[in-house]
């Protein structure tokens, strides 16, 4: 048995340069494991708790010393001496003692910054790749399914100080033969799209996610970019690209008035209501080649989200802050027919246990699952692992450029490698 000899933890900086955690486990036999936890800026309301120590007077309140302390103390007291590999046994531990529905007591940084932190450390004490050892814990003996990633290209909303409503334009390298060629056209794509922002005066920084930020006219504008860049790069929409969106839309809409509004434009009069906003996204599908709208209506706008699945039925329905990766709400939406599909972020949950659980069951009621990173990330690579142990299918780690967006993209190239002929990627049915 490898045991829990010592557990510490740092507070780091996230991609935003915010602080964030890492902690660390060291191994009775000497091994040393860490994990870094991201932190999201369009948040669901049901959302496990982010600790912050709220003191103005370091990192503007955003400190994670409280956090921090929580791993130290309490959380540190319970484990110290436990097996690594009982994953399950330590992430229910940890759920009961903090007592909350929420993880407010401790924050569910500090709880899954160790609960990753273990998986780690099993991986390391089994001698197995970190999916492979993931694979074993979740019950998938023969993890070799590449996920299709999402990749976002154009960011806006709550991700870019620009004219755009939607935060996330994503290109789908869905008719790549594998992973290391969906990245390569990929890549490529967001080069020519690089290309044409410049020949248009456009900007060419970047938001949140690493995608381009520029200010356009419209959600509508931000695709037709999109797919001149797929065709200049000498692809074909729909046959190797598909396209699909994250409107956020919880982030544009007043819930006291049920109505949708152009959040970025406070001077217009626009004020919609969910079927007017549904006939939008549903002129968009026919216009362009989407095949995935995540958070299409806002989090607690369930009426709304049953007309949009019906109404866009064909297309992948994504529910992000209306399910906040917990089985609780995801059963509420699979008895209600709203949605097809699940983004799953673990730290909307809080523990490894919890989200292979939301995970399990997604699968089993034929929704599809994405796993995805936060707009604030770290250049920790667990999700890379975590989508391939599950068998997901897709990911959605944000653009081609930064570090903490493709450094998930080069661990999925990496366990392609290691794959080898045992690879397979997934397809759209
Ligand atoms: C989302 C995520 C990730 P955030 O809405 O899907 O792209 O953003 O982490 O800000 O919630
Ligand atoms: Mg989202």
């Amino acid at each position: 048995m490898t045991k829990i000899e010592e557990i510490n933890a740092l507070e780091i900086l996230d991609s935003r340069g915010n602080p964030t955690l890492q902690v660390f486990i060291k191994t009775s036999k000497g091994l040393i494991s860490s994990a870094s936890v991201p932190s999201g800026a369009s948040t669901g309301f049901n959302e496990a708790l982010e600790l912050r120590d709220n003191d103005k007077d370091r990192y503007l309140g955003k400190g994670v010393l409280k956090a921090i302390n929580s791993v130290l103390g309490p959380l540190k007291d319970l484990l110290i001496g436990k097996s690594v590999f009982d994953q399950k046994q330590i992430d229910l531990q940890m759920i009961q003692l903090d007592g909350s529905d929420n993880k407010s007591k401790f924050g569910a940084n500090s709880i899954l910054g160790i609960s990753l932190a273990i998986a780690k450390a099993g991986a390391l004490a089994s001698n197995l790749e970190l999916f492979q050892y993931l694979g074993k814990l979740y019950g998938n003996n023969n993890p070799c399914l590449l996920p299709l990633p999402m990749m976002n290209v154009i960011n806006g909303g709550a991700h870019a100080d620009n004219t755009i409503e939607f935060q996330e334009f994503m290109i789908q390298p869905v008719g790549a033969p594998n992973f290391a060629e969906g990245i390569r056209w990929s890549a490529e794509v967001f080069h020519h799209l690089k290309k044409l922002l410049q020949k248009m005066k456009l900007s060419t920084s970047v938001g949140d996610e690493g995608g381009f930020a520029p200010n356009l006219k419209s959600n509508q504008e931000a695709c037709e970019f999109i797919l001149t860049a797929i065709s200049n790069a000498g692809y074909e929409p729909i046959k190797d690209f598909a396209l699909t969106l994250d409107c956020a839309a919880t982030e544009f809409y007043n819930s006291n008035t049920n109505r949708y509004f152009e959040k970025k434009n406070p001077s217009s009069e626009v004020a919609l209501t969910y079927k007017e906003q549904v006939a939008i996204l549903k002129n968009l599908t026919l216009k362009f080649p989407i095949i995935s709208i995540e958070d299409g209506l806002a989090e607690n706008n369930w009426e709304g989200w049953e007309y949009l699945t019906q109404t866009l039925s064909g297309i992948q329905i994504v529910g992000d802050d209306i399910f906040v990766t917990n089985p609780k709400f995801l059963k509420q939406g699979i008895d209600k027919n709203i949605a097809n599909a699940i983004l799953i972020k673990l730290n909307q949950i809080g523990t490894l246990t919890e989200t292979f659980e939301t995970i399990r069951f997604a699968q089993l009621n034929n929704y599809k699952t994405i796993i995805s990173h936060r707009s604030g990330e770290t250049e920790d690579t667990f999700i890379a692992d975590l989508a391939v142990a599950t068998s997901s299918g897709q990911i959605k780690t944000g653009s081609l450029s930064r570090s903490d967006r493709v450094s998930k993209y080069n661990r999925l190239l990496r366990i392609e490698q290691l794959l080898n002929s045992d690879a397979k990627y997934f397809r759209i049915s």
